[in-house]
C-alpha cells in the first residue's frame, strides 16, 4: 500500500522558487555526516515571510535540534535498514505526492528505539491523545523530494512529529490560498519537527529538492535522508 498517498491530501500546484533567495548559493556544507550547518539555536531554525507570522504559529511548529543521539540514530537505521533495502525507490507516478522514495510502517522496536519514540511522543502529544499505532517511516533518494501537501483530516489528528535521520533538509510550510504566507523550517540531522493544529491543517508541508535546499541564504545540500513519524489520530 502507499502509505503516504493514503495519508494526504495532495495540492495540485506546481512548486515555483518563490524566493528571490533560493537562487542564492550560499556556503557549501560538505554533508549529512559533518554538516557544515552553523550551530544554531533551536528558534534560528525556524524563518517565516514575516516575523508575525513566525510569532503567531509560534509553538504550532517546533523543530529542536540534537533530539536523538547519533547512537540511537545509528539503532534506529539498524532495525529499518534491512527492511528498507528489500524495496525499490520509486520515481515513477507523475501524481505522487512525493517522488524518489520508499517507505514502511512499523509497530514493534527494539527496547533503544522503543525509548526515542516514547520521548518524541512524550513531547509531542498531550496526555490521553490517541496515537496512530503504527509509526511511519520514508526513506527519501538523494534526488527524491516531497511535494506540497496536507495530511489527510480522515486518517491523521492535530498534531504530525518527524524524526530527521541522515541528512539535513528543509521543510516548507505554504498557508493554502494565501502562497505569500510561508515558513521555512531548517530540519537538521537528528532533530525533531513537530506541526500541530493550524500549522497542520492551514499550511502545506513538503520537503525541499537538494537543489532547491537553500535556508535564509546558507545552502544545505540533501542527501539520502530518513523520516520517522508519528501522528495522532483524528478525535
Ligand atoms: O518526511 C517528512 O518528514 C515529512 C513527511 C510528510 O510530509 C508526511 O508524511 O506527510
Amino acid at each position: 500500500m502507499k502509505l503516504l498517498l493514503t495519508l494526504v491530501r495532495r495540492i495540485h500546484k506546481p512548486h515555483p522558487c518563490r524566493f528571490p533567495r533560493c537562487l542564492s548559493s550560499g556556503a557549501g556544507s560538505s554533508g549529512p555526516a559533518d554538516s557544515g550547518l552553523l550551530p544554531l539555536r533551536d528558534e534560528e531554525l525556524i524563518v517565516g515571510s514575516s516575523r508575525q507570522l513566525v510569532q503567531r504559529l509560534g509553538a504550532q511548529v517546533e523543530v529542536r535540534a540534537d533530539f536523538i543521539s547519533e547512537e540511537e540514530e545509528g539503532a534506529l537505521m539498524q532495525e529499518l535498514e534491512p527492511g528498507l533495502r528489500k524495496k525499490r525507490y520509486e520515481f515513477d507516478h507523475w501524481d505522487d505526492a512525493i517522488h524518489g522514495y520508499r517507505e514502511t510502517e512499523r509497530v514493534k522496536w527494539g527496547a533503544a528505539c522503543e525509548e526515542v519514540l516514547s520521548r518524541v511522543r512524550s513531547v509531542a502529544f498531550g496526555e490521553g491523545s490517541p496515537l496512530l499505532g503504527p509509526v511511519h517511516v520514508l526513506d527519501l533518494d538523494k534526488a527524491g523530494y516531497i511535494k506540497p501537501h496536507i495530511d489527510s483530516v480522515k486518517f491523521c489528528g492535530s498534531t504530525i512529529a518527524g524524526l530527521s535521520l541522515l541528512s539535513d533538509s528543509i521543510m516548507r510550510l505554504v498557508k493554502e490560498g494565501a502562497p505569500s504566507e510561508w515558513l521555512d523550517l531548517l530540519l537538521p540531522r537528528r532533530s525533531l519537527y513537530i506541526l500541530r493544529d493550524q500549522a497542520r491543517y492551514d499550511f502545506t508541508h513538503e520537503i525541499l529538492k537538494d537543489e532547491e535546499s537553500v535556508f535564509h541564504g546558507l545552502r544545505v545540500p540533501r542527501q539520502r535522508r530518513i523520516s520517522v513519524i508519528c501522528r495522532n489520530l483524528p478525535v
